[in-house]
């Protein structure tokens, strides 16, 4: 390839365009809220395409509401080497998480422009939809779509709480694009991403050189006793699903302690019902997030799951229902694109150190149908999915400067 340029990105334009993006949905505590195809979601997706056409970009999307943001190259039926990541957040989510992902891709096409310079093969940034599963689950659900996780169809019936479809709401805000989702190659994809964990904080280093990811299994779990009246049900007599609910809680804890050093679970939502202080619970709902670099471990944890439900449900009378609502295998992603990132880390002067991801991202799917690897800066105390998440511009800037490299490294022949 001919010589790589030495170009870095603008660091205030990319803080700046954080800091912007971040008003949309912004949090009393400092945080972000736009829920996945919410009215905050489509605000940020509209700033982000107007942003993109300002810089010269044409913009796609499709049926999955998946943005692509075009910079023309030399030639045009080369295939684009793409980057990106996700504008939807948690509801008590940080400035950072997908966000930067997205904005490191725009800085990389303005800086590009800054310098008039022009890659052999275009380049794309792509905004994937529903990234963070909160809203609807499972999560990643758009980029396992484009990877053939999953299809449209079952993707636009996704429902929400309220019983909203993904598909339905994609057209609400005028996101529901007429391209096909998936199908399209790409010639690599990489990944910008706060680490959102403690490691390279602790270890001092600026870059991650992510080489793969995590698997994880996602479940909602049904817990059914009998309502009763709180004052005259003997203790002996009662089937409380809300006791069966918090003694699980303690054993699904213990499920990942049991698989240290890398075993994590979580039960996030819990929801009893019908929730009167003087009706025993009759019914609980909650999920439940495993999560290990190991399939077998991860098949483990889950048979330590059913068989924990089937013991405390049969210790107090009470029937359960498993349904697992996803799982993601562990990903190793490609190795000449790792390359490319830690050769662009070592160019840039940047100190970096090879990590597995503890997150999952749209990359993982994306891996399936494209050379794929990711880059990690960090974030201080490894907090994320939280109010309080941040980063520093330097190593924001950083991160998008070895970005910037590793897509030439593949856009320029
Ligand atoms: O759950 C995850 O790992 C990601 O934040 N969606
Ligand atoms: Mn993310
Ligand atoms: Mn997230």
């Amino acid at each position: 390839m001919a010589t790589m340029p030495n170009i870095r990105v603008n660091q205030e334009r990319l803080w700046q365009s954080l800091m912007d993006m971040a008003k949309i949905g912004a949090t009393e505590k400092g945080g972000s809220c736009r829920l996945a195809l919410t009215d905050l979601d489509k605000q940020g997706r509209d700033l982000f395409v107007r942003w993109c056409k300002e810089a010269g970009c044409t913009v796609a999307v499709d049926r999955m509401g998946n943005i692509f943001a075009r910079r023309p190259g030399r030639n045009p039926d080369l295939a684009p080497v793409v980057t990106g990541s996700h504008l939807d957040t948690q509801p008590t989510g940080g400035k950072f998480d997908g966000v930067y992902g997205v904005l490191a891709g725009l800085e990389v096409v303005r800086t590009l422009n800054d310098h008039g310079y022009e890659t052999d093969a275009p380049i794309e940034v792509t905004v994937w939809t529903n990234e963070e599963g909160s809203r609807f689950a499972p999560s990643m659900t758009a980029s396992g779509v484009f990877a053939g996780a999953y299809t449209e169809e079952y993707a636009h019936a996704i429902a929400d709480d309220q019983g909203k479809t993904m598909g339905e709401e994609l057209k609400r805000i005028g996101y529901l694009g007429d391209r096909p989702c998936g199908g399209q190659k790409f010639r690599a994809f990489f990944e910008a991403h706060i680490e959102q964990g403690p490691i390279l904080e602790a270890e001092k280093r600026t870059i991650g050189v992510v080489i793969g990811a995590q698997g994880q299994r996602w479940f909602d779990v049904t817990i059914t006793g009998q309502e009763a009246h709180a004052g005259t049900t003997p203790m002996p007599r009662r089937h409380d699903a809300l006791l069966g609910a918090a003694r699980l809680v303690d054993r699904i804890n213990a499920i990942a302690l049991a698989h240290a050093p890398h075993g994590v679970s979580t039960v996030g939502v819990l929801r009893v019902s019908p929730a009167s202080r003087n009706t025993i619970p009759g019914k609980v709902h909650f999920t439940v997030d495993l999560r290990h670099p190991g399939d077998e471990a991860l098949a483990r944890m889950k048979d330590s799951l059913e068989a924990a439900l089937s013991a405390v449900c049969g210790e107090l009378g009470l029937a359960h229902e498993l349904k697992q609502v996803v799982h993601t295998k562990p990903v190793v992603f490609d190795g000449d694109c790792v390359d490319a990132v830690r050769k662009a880390a070592g160019e840039c002067g940047f100190g970096s150190m090879e990590i597995v991801s503890g997150a999952g991202h749209d990359a993982c799917h994306i891996n399936r149908v494209a050379p794929t690897g990711m880059i990690f800066v960090p974030c201080a105390d490894g907090i994320s999915h939280n109010e309080v998440e941040s980063a520093t511009p330097q190593d924001l800037a950083a991160g998008c400067d070895v970005l910037l490299r590793a897509m030439l490294e593949r856009a320029v022949l």
